[in-house]
């Protein structure tokens, strides 16, 4: 079973639940990867991308570890990836989550990084109108140097400090709309649509990695539609 290109992943996947001979560590319902049924990748690169303080890293804890870390120690710890599986419709699918450590100070995150990456989480801050504005070079960036089938979504971030507020959830809506990508607004810090934007990012390329012939295609959009939560007060 652990073999080929995806050896090493494999082999630190299997312990939890096993990588029996003949089975894919994904469960025994499906096939293991190179076989002729459709199969995920052992392991999904999701990248968290997006300027400086905006949140990526306390995104990151947030969803691995359940908890929110203030003040400025975690953005001087500097986490390279986290892996975290999730049981999506009953298979599991493991994220490993690339954090852009200090990289993005220059607006320009090594290129390499965007090549491997399944998925983008784009980080701004509404609190901090220039983290948004700087979303347009991202997408340029993005286009460029990411695969064209990357499952791209835009996260406003730290919509908890509501009296902080400078971009409006419906500016953030307007741009996502604009370029066609999903949204949510999220807060590493209360844990609002955290898991929400990972299962969702997760669904999709299970969906698009395993979809039996008669499925229906997975709308991610209208996922996100239908399970995002408001930030429960000052829709401004
Ligand atoms: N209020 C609030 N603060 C946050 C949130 N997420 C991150 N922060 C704070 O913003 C600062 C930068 O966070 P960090 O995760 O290091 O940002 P990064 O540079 O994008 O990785 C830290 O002081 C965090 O405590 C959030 O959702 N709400
Ligand atoms: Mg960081």
């Amino acid at each position: 079973v652990c073999t080929g290109p995806w050896l090493l992943e494999l082999t630190s996947a299997c312990p939890g639940w096993g990588c029996p001979e003949g089975l894919s560590p994904w469960g025994a319902a499906f096939p293991k990867p190179g076989a002729s049924h459709p199969s995920l990748p052992p392991s999904l690169q999701v990248m968290l991308v997006g300027d400086s303080g905006v949140g990526k890293t306390c995104l990151l804890v947030r969803f691995k570890d359940g908890a929110f870390l203030a003040g400025s120690f975690i953005s001087t710890v500097g986490i390279d990836f986290r892996n975290k599986v999730l049981t999506v419709d009953g298979v599991k699918v493991k994220l490993q989550i690339w954090d852009t450590a200090g990289q993005e100070r220059f607006r320009s995150v090594t290129h390499a990084y965007y090549r491997d990456a399944h998925a983008l989480l784009l980080l701004y801050d509404v609190t901090n109108k220039a983290s948004f504005d700087n979303i347009q070079a991202w997408l340029t960036e993005i286009h460029e140097y990411a695969q064209q089938d990357v499952v791209l979504m835009l996260l406003g971030n730290k919509v908890d400090s509501a009296q902080d507020r400078v971009v409006k959830r419906e500016d953030g809506e307007k741009l996502a709309k604009e370029y066609g990508v999903p949204f949510m607004e999220t807060s590493a810090k209360s844990g609002l649509n955290v898991e929400l934007a990972f299962t969702a990012i997760a669904k999709e390329l299970k969906h698009r990695s395993m979809k039996l012939p008669n499925e229906p295609k997975f709308k991610l959009h209208d996922y996100v539609k239908k399970e995002v939560r408001g930030s429960g007060c000052c829709r401004s």
